[in-house]
């Protein structure tokens, strides 16, 4: 993962399997392929995912948890961490 001063609150490409699972899976999509992939590599905060009032199905690094993971609202507006293939 990446982590560098002065990067706020960030949301990665995980997410909920679904709205009542407790397994995350990335999405990447690229211009070729949209695909689920399981998350082979955890780095959730002690305590999370916690789905906090149940509403809780995107997967964030937090700056206030030194970047560890946290599930949060979707609907949060946060930096977004993205990766892109370079020629
Ligand atoms: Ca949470």
């Amino acid at each position: 993962m990446i982590a560098a001063d002065g990067v706020g609150n960030s949301w990665t490409a995980g997410h909920r399997v679904n709205r009542s699972s407790s397994q995350f899976v990335w999405r990447p999509v690229t211009a070729s392929s949209y695909a689920e992939l399981p998350i082979g590599i955890f780095h959730w905060k002690s305590g999370e995912p916690n789905n906090l009032g149940g509403a809780e199905h995107c997967l964030m690094m937090r700056r206030d948890y030194s970047y560890a993971w946290d599930d949060s609202g979707c609907e949060n507006q946060f930096n977004c961490i993205c990766e892109i293939d370079l020629p």
